[in-house]
């Protein structure tokens, strides 16, 4: 059984972050801010410990059939529909997700990934990658961690996140299909460049780039900025990806309405 204990979860010999007067601490942060700014996404293969990665699956196995499904009709910058824009504009196309969520309250007190999720020294970790300013996690009982189930058929649509950074943490891949992708480039602050978003919501698929992420692997993501999807998931094995919330202020929660939307009821933090 594993135990809470850090050094037990994260991958302490590659990523020593509670080490952090040490030259490899400062290392790390400059790298992958550095990603961040440049490619949009800092990738931490092999953040988790070989056992942390046995014992996450078993965790979401365990409680797997009382995922909520939710099935969701979007627009790819998750707003209300805005009829000052024509019909046909990408602003207003509709896309699916379906997949199965995982709210935290469906999280074990003792579980890993609850543990790594409550730690003080990786909350320290991804705020330092972020620039340093104080960030706290979402107060939210469901949404402030999730795991994200998506069986054969489940894909999530094109989008671009509500928070610019967004940080998850891959636990089991499926054998086809259910790939990370984006395009960049389509949205900047201030621009949008509607027609390029026009040409892949409907289907061009040369500016599309795959991200190639491992089980065990922490991913920052900017996909305020990012036009991002999951492709449709093939075969027997279900892919479960945890989010981990973060955001620039104490206290946040979920409207009741969306918390409906994703978990299928509602509840007071
Ligand atoms: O499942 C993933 O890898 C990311 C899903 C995503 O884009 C999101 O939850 O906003
Ligand atoms: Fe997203």
């Amino acid at each position: 059984m594993l135990t809470g204990r850090l050094e037990n979860i994260i991958n302490f010999d590659r990523y020593p972050i509670s080490d952090i007067n040490s030259p490899d601490y400062r290392n790390l942060i400059e790298q992958h801010q550095s990603d961040l700014e440049k490619k949009g996404a800092a990738m931490l293969p092999n953040f988790l410990t070989d056992e942390a990665l046995e014992s996450m699956v078993k965790e979401v196995d365990g409680v797997v059939t009382e995922a909520f499904n939710c099935r969701d009709l979007h627009n790819p910058y998750l707003e209300e529909s805005d009829d000052s824009f024509p019909l046909e504009h990408p602003r207003r196309q509709a896309q699916v997700t379906s997949l199965d969520v995982i709210a935290y309250d469906q999280i074990g007190v003792d579980d890993a990934l609850r543990h790594l999720y409550q730690s003080e020294t990786l909350l320290r970790f991804i705020q330092e990658i972020l620039g340093g300013e104080p960030i706290y996690r979402m107060a939210d009982p469901m949404a402030a961690l999730t795991v994200n189930v998506m069986k054969e058929g489940h894909n999530h649509g094109w989008h671009f996140d509500e928070s610019l950074v967004t940080t998850t943490i891959m636990i089991q891949k499926p054998e086809e299909g259910g790939e990370f992708q984006y395009v960049a480039d389509l949205r900047g602050e201030g621009w949008d460049n509607y027609e390029a978003l026009e040409r892949v919501l409907e289907g061009d698929e040369s500016k599309v780039m795959t991200l190639g992420v491992a089980p065990g692997t922490m991913l920052l993501f900017a996909g305020y900025y990012q036009l991002h999807r999951v492709s449709p998931v093939k075969g027997e094995t279900t892919r479960y990806v945890s989010t981990l919330c973060y955001k620039d202020r104490p206290g946040i929660c979920n409207s009741p309405e969306v918390q409906k939307l994703f978990y299928g009821r509602t509840a007071l933090a």
